[in-house]
């Protein structure tokens, strides 16, 4: 088991004591919670309490897998647990990479609820309960964001493609539609005007049915902070990270493209597709090589940021740069 220190569980306690439905069988449960992402075995934390009180809507009581690698298959090294999560683009608080930990800190990710419905056979409204009941695994993920920055992060999560196949997807369905949570109260950067809020994406139904494709639920063993997307985002790793939407309170499967906030916003700059690509830069900088966050070199860009053999058959033409942008 990895050994971890008491002062890095700090952000999740700080981030659950401050929950308001904290009392009876909620508070049992979070402990259990902090207890399962410290990687320690639950016993009596999780046991219902004399009166048979109904369990708090939307407190899971999981076990998430301990952070058990250190580097990605192709060698390079995980990103810090500090970087990870004081270096983020979550533009509901602030475009400031390095002002979303804490503008984020007391943001309410539960009870939370994703309601998956539009063109399926059985629309189902997902509690933190029922998304924990798919079973949890460690994905270690290259993340390139459009800016040409990168990390290596070691996700929780599942494969989407359990939770859409529970929904049963209509033959109709060729596109899946993701939303964030809007709430301008607890999202600052919701009352700006500049973007045609909340923050919507969206993935064709292979891609979002690839095993690659995962809903992350956690990082380094634990559960995911709220500047990470908390309690839950999309990880689509071949994909510029902006696809990557965080904190989805609504999943639809569609028959026509969604449009994502960011072709609404710039549609010159941001395509549907935004397959990582060296080769095709962004309209003002080339995507040729990116920093590592943490390392002061330039690496290489990689096509499909490494992950060509597994989904270039998604894509017939490689050739089209309609893929790319
Ligand atoms: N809802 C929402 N999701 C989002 C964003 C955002 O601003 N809002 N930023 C995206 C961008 S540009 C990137 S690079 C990744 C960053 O994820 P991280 O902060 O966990 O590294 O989240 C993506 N998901
Ligand atoms: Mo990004």
């Amino acid at each position: 088991m990895v050994k971890i220190n008491p002062s890095e569980i700090t952000p999740e306690q700080v981030y659950l004591s401050r929950r308001k439905f904290m009392t009876g069988m909620g508070a049992l449960a979070v402990s259990s919670l902090i207890l399962a992402a410290c990687g320690v075995p639950q016993s009596s934390a999780t046991s219902a309490p004399a009166g048979g009180a109904e369990p708090t809507a939307g407190v899971p009581d999981v076990t998430l897998p301990p952070l058990t690698g250190s580097s990605d298959e192709l060698g390079a090294k995980l990103t810090t647990f500090e970087a990870v999560t004081n270096f983020n683009n979550f533009y509901e608080f602030t475009t400031n990479k390095e002002g979303v930990a804490r503008l984020a800190q007391n943001f309410q990710t539960v009870p939370w609820t994703v309601a998956v419905g539009g063109l399926v056979q059985k629309p189902k409204t997902y509690g933190l309960e029922d998304l924990f009941k798919f079973t949890q695994e460690e994905r270690i993920y290259r993340l390139r964001c459009v800016e040409a920055w990168s990390m290596v992060i070691p996700w929780v999560g599942f494969p989407l493609s359990k939770l859409l196949n529970e929904v049963e997807p209509m033959a109709q369905a060729k596109y899946v539609r993701f939303e964030t949570l809007y709430n301008p109260e607890e999202m600052p950067g919701q009352k700006s005007s500049g973007y045609h809020w909340p923050y919507v994406e969206g993935l064709s139904l292979d891609e979002a049915m690839h095993d690659l494709t995962i809903l992350a639920t956690g990082l380094y063993g634990k559960l995911l902070p709220p500047q990470d997307g908390a309690p839950v985002r999309l990880v689509v790793p071949w994909k510029y990270g902006f696809k990557s939407i965080k904190s989805i309170v609504k999943i639809d499967l569609v028959d026509e493209m969604p449009i994502s906030l960011w072709m609404a916003a710039t549609p010159r700059e941001y395509g549907f597709w935004a397959n990582v690509n060296p080769k095709v830069p962004h309209p003002r900088w080339s995507q040729a090589t990116e920093r590592r966050i943490g390392e002061n070199k330039r690496i290489d860009t990689l096509l499909f940021n490494g992950y060509t053999d597994e989904v270039a058959s998604l894509y017939p033409d490689l050739e089209d740069r309609k893929w790319f942008f």
